[in-house]
């Protein structure tokens, strides 16, 4: 049985998947209309893959007896200046993710839950992987700096990151 204190931190981060999935959702509507049609379908990805992290606890929290709470999500920003700034935000959140995981795991351990805490070491494992692929894709932009031509291949190198990451 979970403690109320831990079924509120898991609905808190259900909360941030989905508002992840809907973050990188606009990201990929920003680079499809600026024709970065690689980038767009990375974030693509990425929304499905937010989803997939929100419905994960989702189930998790059901199964052990909690009430999962679908709650309203905040608007994400519909415009960026550049790729590059995208994917600083995009660095940045994840960081702020990582940071909520680790928030949770934290009281997951004080009250000695255990199972929540073996569940949420997946969660740990995955942190590292998107922020370690944000920082990759921004060394490639700072590589590229102002070269027009440059984010072609660009464009083509990260819909190519998309095969790459692990299956979940
Ligand atoms: Fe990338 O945030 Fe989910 O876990």
């Amino acid at each position: 049985m979970l403690s109320e204190n831990i079924e509120s931190a898991l609905n808190k981060q259900i909360r941030i998947e989905a508002e992840s999935s809907q973050i990188y959702l606009s990201m990929a509507c920003w680079a499809e209309s600026q024709g970065f049609e690689g980038v767009a379908e990375f974030m693509f990805a990425q929304a499905d893959e937010e989803r997939e992290h929100m419905l994960r606890l989702l189930k998790y929290l059901i199964e052990r007896g909690g009430k999962a709470i679908v709650s309203e999500l905040s608007k994400p920003t519909t415009e960026y200046t550049s790729p590059k700034k995208m994917f600083e935000e995009v660095l940045e959140h994840e960081v702020f993710v990582s940071n909520s995981i680790n928030d949770l795991v934290s009281i997951t351990f004080d009250e000695k839950d255990f199972a929540t805490h073996n569940f949420l070491q997946w969660y740990v494992a995955e942190q590292i992987e998107e922020e370690a692929t944000a920082r990759t894709i921004l060394d490639k932009i700072n590589l590229i700096g102002d070269e027009k031509s440059g984010f072609y291949l660009f464009d083509k190198d990260v819909k190519s990151m998309i095969a790459k990451k692990p299956a979940q």
